[in-house]
């Protein structure tokens, strides 16, 4: 009987030096020291002994138990320390390599000069107003004076939905309805910036999307000085304190005058060049006092208040800033192009 126990703590030494992972090692156990294993077999086969056998043979068995129970401890010990070197090992990280570099996002062009523009009015006192970009055919329209049927619709190519009256706003004014109606009958100093959209063919020059910002101050007293005033200081803040400008009698269906304001070029000073096709002036945006029934619209009796509105694109004054060519670069997602921005 001693015999075969040398034997098997031979065995079980055997094919635990053999084991080489958690799974064998669980198998192991269960094949030596489980209730069924082979050593607790030898301890049970100690009741079935003559009884002067047991006490060297118990003594044996005890022994050999214990020994092959640490064995088994210190194995599981050095798997799991071995499979952490293994894991850290192929997650090794070398700490003296460069960093990799991070590259800083930036602002689109056409919003970062949006918001140039409107920093320049907040800081005369303007409050940016947001305004939805799916409209109706009143607020777009019919409230801006322009009923069903107006020829001066024509100015704009509009998007519809199939849902009937449901629209995309064609510019920033239905925003300026809103605003109004919101106000009223507080006076309202606003700045409308964000996308508007047009049915267009899409050239060097013109967009089916682009931006814009349009003003709007309306309360008791506002005169075209107003207007002028506000934005020559608007294109000395945003282009130079030496800027001129010119106002050109224009046309515009929500305001009565209307003008189109032009600036000293830029790039010549007046002297002329390409960008400003000799003439000297660029154009920058429009502009007028608030017609009569856009103000009753917007809540505010014509006899008592009056006010002044313009709009701008950002991408046009961008163009004009950076000197860019053409209008199709702003979305045509060409990273050549937006990294010339920082
Ligand atoms: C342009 C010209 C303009 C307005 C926008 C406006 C809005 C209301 C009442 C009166 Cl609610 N006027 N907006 C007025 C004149 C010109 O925009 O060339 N934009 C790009």
């Amino acid at each position: 009987m001693l015999a075969q126990l040398v034997e098997l703590e031979k065995e079980a030494q055997a094919a635990l030096d053999a084991v080489a992972d958690e799974r064998a090692l669980a198998g192991w156990y269960g094949a030596f020291l489980g209730r069924k294993g082979k050593i607790t077999e030898a301890v049970k086969a100690l009741g079935s002994l003559p009884r002067e056998d047991r006490p060297a043979y118990g003594q044996r068995v005890n022994e050999a138990k214990r020994l092959l129970e640490a064995a088994h401890e210190a194995r599981r010990a050095a798997i799991v320390q071995s499979a952490q070197d293994e894991a850290l090992l192929a997650d090794r990280v070398d700490v003296t390599l460069p960093g990799r570099l991070v590259l800083p996002g930036r602002l689109h062009p056409a919003t970062r000069t949006l918001r140039e523009i409107c920093a320049v009015f907040a800081d005369m006192g303007f409050q940016v107003y947001r305004s939805r970009h799916v409209e109706n055919d009143e607020f777009n329209f019919g409230l801006l004076n322009m009923p069903p049927h107006h020829p001066a619709r024509d100015m704009w190519s509009t998007f519809y939905t199939t849902r009937p009256g449901v629209i995309l706003r064609t510019h920033t004014s239905p925003g300026q309805v809103h605003a109004m109606r919101e106000y009223c009958p507080e006076p309202v100093r606003v700045v409308l910036p964000g996308m508007c959209y047009r049915y267009e063919q899409i050239t060097a020059r013109s967009e089916i999307m682009f931006n814009q910002v349009e003003g709007l101050a309306v309360g008791v007293g506002i005169t075209m000085t107003d207007l002028k005033g506000t934005l020559v200081d608007f294109a000395r803040r945003l282009f130079g304190v030496e800027r001129k400008i010119r106002f050109r009698a224009s046309y515009f269906p929500f305001t009565e005058p209307s003008a189109e304001v032009d600036m000293d070029c830029i790039l010549c000073g007046g002297r002329g060049c390409r960008v400003c096709k000799n003439s000297g002036w660029l154009e920058i945006l429009g502009c007028g006092m608030v017609h009569p029934v856009v103000l009753r619209n917007g809540g505010y009796d014509p006899a008592v208040f009056s006010g002044f509105a313009f709009g701008m694109g950002p991408e046009r004054i961008a163009m004009l800033k950076y000197g860019i060519q053409d209008i199709r670069y702003f979305w045509g997602n060409d990273l050549r192009f937006l990294e010339q921005f920082g």
